[in-house]
C-alpha cells in the first residue's frame, strides 16, 4: 500500500499536487481552530421535563434524568412534555428558594448561561415549551423546579480534558427507565384506605431518589369522585401526597387559592370543615397539603393541614374540583340522598 501511495503521489500532475497542498493547509487549519476554540466541539445535550399518563391522572414530576456529566462550555435543553406546569432554575449556593411568583428574581426567555454567581431560571413552562442553559464553568450544580419540591437534579460540569461517562443515548434510555419506573400502574384509581366510612383521598404520591436528586410521582385524582352520602352526613378528604397541595372548591375558584374560604372552621384535630346547604353554595378548602420536610438546622415546620370536612344538610348532586389540578382531569361530585 505505501509502496502503491508513493508511486501515484509521484505521479501526480502539479496541479493535482497543489490542490493536495492546499487541503493539507486546510487540514491543518481545521485542527488549529478547535484547539484554539474547543467549544466549536461541544455537544449540546437534551433532557425532558416530566411525564404523564393517558389521561393525564399520573404526573412524574421529575427532570428525566435528573443526572447529567458535560463539558464546560455546553449546554443543555430541556423540553417539556406535560400539561402541568414546571421551571428550569438554579439557584445560587445557600439562596433562599423565592415563590415562583417572585422567580429567581426575575426569569429568562428561551436560554441562559449559568456559572453558580447568579440564579438562573425559566417561567412556567408548558407542553412543547424548551429551556436551554450553557454552563460556561465547571462545578456540580443542582437543578429544582419552583413549582415542585421534590424534584430535583444534578448537572456535572467537568474540565474539557476530563472524559464523560454516558452519552446522549444512555441519557435517552435513563429517561425512559425513569419515566416507566415513576408511571407504573398499579390501578388507575387513587386508593381509598380511610377507616372513616365517608371519606375521600385527595390526591397521593411519593418521593423516589435518584443519585442525582429527587423525583415524585403525584396522582392527581379523587379516590371516589362519585361518593354517595345521606343528608346530613359529613365527607372527609385527606390528601395523601407527601409534596403537592390540593384544593375542595365547590362553586367558582374563588382569587385567593391558598387560604380557605371565610365559611370554612378548623375542628379540634386541625382539619378544616364546612357545612354546605345548597349544590349552588361556593366553599374552597384552601391548599390541603402535607408539611414540609424538617431538616436540621432549620425551625420546624407546623404540621401540614392535610383534611376537609363537610356536612352536607340538604339533598342534591355537588360538583367539585381542585382548584390546582381541575385542567388534569381533578374533579368530583357528592351525591347527597334525602
Ligand atoms: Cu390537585
Amino acid at each position: 500500500m505505501v509502496t502503491s501511495d508513493s508511486h501515484s503521489f509521484s505521479a501526480r500532475s502539479p496541479r493535482t499536487s497543489q490542490i493536495f497542498g492546499i487541503l493539507r493547509k486546510l487540514h491543518l487549519l481545521f485542527f488549529a481552530v478547535l484547539v484554539l476554540f474547543p467549544q466549536l466541539l461541544l455537544a449540546q445535550w437534551n433532557a425532558t421535563i416530566g411525564a404523564q399518563s393517558d389521561d393525564l391522572g399520573r404526573q412524574a414530576l421529575a427532570f428525566l434524568p435528573n443526572e447529567i456529566w458535560i463539558h464546560a462550555g455546553e449546554s443543555i435543553t430541556w423540553t417539556m412534555a406535560v400539561n402541568e406546569g414546571h421551571t428550569v432554575t438554579f439557584l445560587t449556593s445557600g439562596q433562599i428558594r423565592p415563590p415562583l411568583t417572585v422567580e429567581c428574581p426575575g426569569f429568562s426567555a428561551g436560554s441562559a448561561s449559568f456559572d453558580g454567581s447568579t440564579c438562573v431560571t425559566s417561567g412556567l413552562l408548558f407542553q412543547g415549551d424548551k429551556f436551554t442553559v450553557v454552563f460556561p464553568v465547571a462545578g456540580n450544580f443542582k437543578l429544582v423546579c419552583l413549582v415542585h419540591s421534590d424534584m430535583t437534579g444534578t448537572i456535572h460540569v467537568l474540565e474539557p480534558s476530563q472524559s464523560l461517562p454516558h452519552d446522549q443515548a444512555f441519557y435517552d434510555h435513563e429517561a425512559q427507565r425513569e419515566t416507566a419506573d415513576l408511571l407504573r400502574v398499579e390501578g388507575d384509581e387513587v386508593v381509598n384506605h380511610r377507616h372513616l366510612e365517608n371519606s375521600v383521598t385527595a390526591g397521593h404520591g411519593e418521593i423516589v431518589a435518584t443519585g442525582g436528586g429527587s423525583d415524585s410521582l403525584s396522582v392527581m385524582r379523587f379516590s371516589d369522585a362519585g361518593i354517595t352520602v345521606h343528608a346530613g352526613d359529613t365527607v372527609e378528604w385527606t390528601n395523601d401526597d407527601p409534596t403537592a397541595a390540593h384544593t375542595i372548591t365547590f362553586g367558582p375558584e374563588p382569587p385567593d387559592l391558598v387560604n380557605p374560604s371565610s365559611n370554612v372552621t378548623v375542628d379540634a384535630d386541625g382539619a378544616r370543615h364546612s357545612v354546605l346547604n345548597s349544590p349552588s353554595d361556593a366553599l374552597h378548602s384552601g391548599f390541603i397539603e402535607a408539611a414540609p420536610q424538617d431538616r436540621t438546622g432549620l425551625a420546624q415546620a407546623p404540621s401540614g393541614v392535610t383534611r376537609f370536612r363537610v356536612t352536607f344538610t340538604k339533598p342534591g348532586i355537588y360538583p367539585y374540583i381542585c382548584s390546582l389540578h381541575d385542567v388534569l382531569g381533578m374533579k368530583g361530585n357528592v351525591v347527597v340522598l334525602p
